[in-house]
């Protein structure tokens, strides 16, 4: 193993943990006198950072002397600790944030292997999801095509991951979605009314999931429709819970300042978000003015009780109900923290709340058992219920668990992670001459993001933590002007984190889950049960016809409505052709009457900009208009028998 692993003090040995002593943390690159190469590039990154450059700036990394920190870990059997051989199974799943694909992706970690895409926000011609009509019921007739996702996160039961969902945010288009486990696809997109861009989501944990939070970012007019456009000081952002049943919005709280990212509480009574921009402003120079911004908590029993005794109003056209959670609202607690902060992070034991500093060096550190302080009028100042301020090193973003007590927040800034001692950080505070930093590593470069195995929940195992860095550099082969962005595993099951592999990724995954793959056994469907409700809609269409999808393959026409019928099977679809009239609405429905696993069909139709998936045991739809004259050819796009090629017909246009 490269004892330069850890990038700083090759002194430490792995196996003594001990607190580090002044002089050890004045040394690491990044802390203040140090006079290491970092000092150089944080220099103008802070220099930037004063001026309108943001965060961005000073991004001149050295590569060359970085190379020797970053060689790959080799446990010592000689192969490396991420290695999974040809047919063997990953461990862990890790559940991927497509970013600005708008997409979900399914890893096997530990061998950072893509395993699957779940179209979300995006249109998918593999799939034809944004094409079938299966999808358009989910995503509404006149979508955005596209989305911004960035948090994905596992319903929970009781705190424990529990299998049935997925629920992401759509910052571009203010949505909210649901992906089921068993299928892996999408089944429910919530618009958010009365705001604009959902960026923070999590999931209730206790007793389950239950309400989904998520937190809208912008500042905008409420209703926004062309009034207040020149008067800042009226735009305002919600809180919303949404259903994660129904995916029906329960209710919105209307809060101070801009909502970043939000998180929970493990006993169902909060949930609580970051919030910048306590000054309200609309340019940068303003919103970083002041040193402090705060945790805002939401008080759930309170907010249902008020909305219970009709203490809400209606915005505009929306039916959803909304309370007012100022500055002065019972129903919330205005918790200072510095500065603009950016992750919130419950950790697992259930009783602490991190909020991460992103211009502030420091992470605060809030116990739950001080929320209820508050609320129940014990606790006069908010700003008590902070019991920790470590400092960490420049632009921390993010904070995962180990569920040993330690913590890591990624610094931006710095291009590391930093590991240290929750309970260390606690005693620090409250005077106790103790040395809270375990360990700086290296990350390449700028991480934003980072999770841990199980990390959000109950369970979590400290057996391995993600990098989500938002730049590569040249630590991969050159792509042209856009670089992937770079996740990095880490081993923390030792004492030390051990970064162990690179993996490549596109476009922006901001966040991702990852879980034992033992948790999901028996969760997941191999194939298509016929009576899914995702093409239940379709199946009932079909079943007004009189038609049997399973072995009808016909052509039913109802005035301009022409409905095409057919099965699929290897290597042949239920009808060598159909003929329609130019102009027609045409609704073919192609049945995989296949039901061997992985025997998938496509349906392509040339020159109409038509593809799907057809999956064993699957009903799939589309509805088009046949616009052009002529013969057109439908081919099958997955290949799935000697004779694929073959599998063929004609769609027949009359002029
Ligand atoms: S945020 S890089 Cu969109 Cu999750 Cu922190
Ligand atoms: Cu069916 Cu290829």
């Amino acid at each position: 193993m490269n004892s330069k692993t850890n990038g700083h003090d090759p002194e430490l040995k792995t196996t003594e943990i001990r607190p580090l002593t002044q002089e050890e943390i004045a040394s690491f690159p990044g802390q203040p006198g140090s006079l290491a190469r970092r000092n150089f590039m944080k220099g103008s990154a802070l220099a930037s950072l004063a001026g309108a450059g943001g965060l961005i700036g000073g991004l001149g990394l050295d590569r060359a002397a970085h190379a020797d920190e970053h060689k790959r870990a080799d446990d010592h059997d000689g192969m490396p600790e991420d290695h999974v051989a040809p047919g063997q199974l990953d461990e862990y799943f890790g559940f991927w944030s497509g970013g600005q694909s708008g997409e979900m992706r399914i890893l096997g970690v530990p061998s950072m292997r893509e395993l699957m895409r779940i179209p979300v926000f995006n249109t998918d011609f593999a799939i034809g999801w944004g094409i079938t009509n299966e999808s358009k019921r989910v995503l509404g007739n006149d979508f955005p095509r596209g989305g911004d996702l960035h948090h994905p996160h596992m319903s929970q039961t009781h705190g424990h991951y529990d299998g049935r969902y997925l629920f992401v945010n759509d910052k571009a288009g203010t949505r909210v979605a649901r992906i089921r486990c068993d299928v892996m696809r999408t089944d429910k997109i919530t618009q958010i009314p009365n705001v604009q861009a959902i960026h923070g989501l999590r999931v209730q944990r206790e007793p389950r999931t239950g309400y989904v939070f998520a937190n809208a970012e912008f500042r905008v007019p409420s209703p926004n429709d062309g009034r207040d456009l020149d008067d800042p000081k009226k735009y305002q952002t919600m809180f919303t819970a949404v259903n994660g049943d129904t995916m029906e919005v329960a209710w919105q709280v209307i809060v101070d300042g801009n909502l970043d990212n939000t998180d929970c509480d493990y006993e169902g009574k909060y949930a609580a978000s970051t919030c910048y921009n306590s000054e309200g402003a609309v340019d940068l120079a303003g919103m970083m003015q002041s040193e402090r911004d705060w945790v805002v908590v939401f008080n759930l029993k309170r907010i249902e009780a008020a909305i219970k005794a009709g203490k809400f109003n209606h915005i505009g056209e929306s039916k959803v109900p909304v309370v007012d959670g100022r500055h002065g609202s019972e129903l919330t607690m205005y918790i200072p923290v510095p500065k603009s902060p950016h992750g919130l992070n419950s950790s697992p034991d259930g009783k602490y709340l991190t909020a991460n500093g992103k211009l502030s060096p420091t992470v605060s550190v809030m116990a739950w058992s001080k929320v209820d302080s508050y609320f129940d009028g014990t606790l006069k100042d908010p700003r008590d219920a902070v019991i920790a301020e470590p400092q960490l090193g420049l632009g921390p973003l993010h904070t995962a668990y180990d569920g040993r007590g330690y913590a890591y927040t990624t610094l931006f800034i710095d291009s590391q992670i930093a590991k240290w001692s929750i309970q260390d950080a606690i005693d620090a505070y409250a005077g106790k001459k103790v040395n809270y930093l375990r360990q700086k590593l290296d990350v390449a470069y700028q991480p934003g993001h980072n999770h841990t195995s199980l990390g959000e929940t109950r369970d979590a195992d400290g057996r391995w933590l993600v990098s989500l860095n938002k730049f590569s550099k040249d630590r991969f082969l050159a792509t042209g002007p856009l670089h992937p962005d770079l996740d990095q595993l880490i081993d923390i099951s030792g004492d030390k984190m051990v970064l162990v592999a690179d993996a490549p990724v596109f476009s922006e995954p901001h966040d991702a889950v990852i879980l034992p793959s033992k948790m999901m056994i028996g969760k997941i469907k191999r194939k298509w049960d016929r009576a899914d409700p995702y093409f239940a809609e379709t199946v009932a269409q079909a079943k007004a016809l009189g038609v049997v999808l399973e072995k009808d393959n016909k052509v039913i026409r109802q005035g301009k409505k022409v409905f095409v019928y057919m099965t699929s099977s290897a290597p042949q679809y239920g009808l060598n052709s159909f003929k329609v009239k130019q102009g027609d609405e045409v609704t073919v429905t192609v049945t995989n009457i296949d039901s061997i696993e992985d025997l998938t069909h496509g349906f392509c139709l040339t020159d109409y900009g038509i593809n799907m998936e057809i999956s064993p045991q699957e009903t799939t739809s589309v509805t088009f208009t046949a616009d052009k004259p002529g013969v057109y050819w439908y081919y099958c796009t997955f290949f799935c028998h000697a004779l694929h090629l073959e599998m063929r017909g004609r769609m027949l246009v009359e002029a």
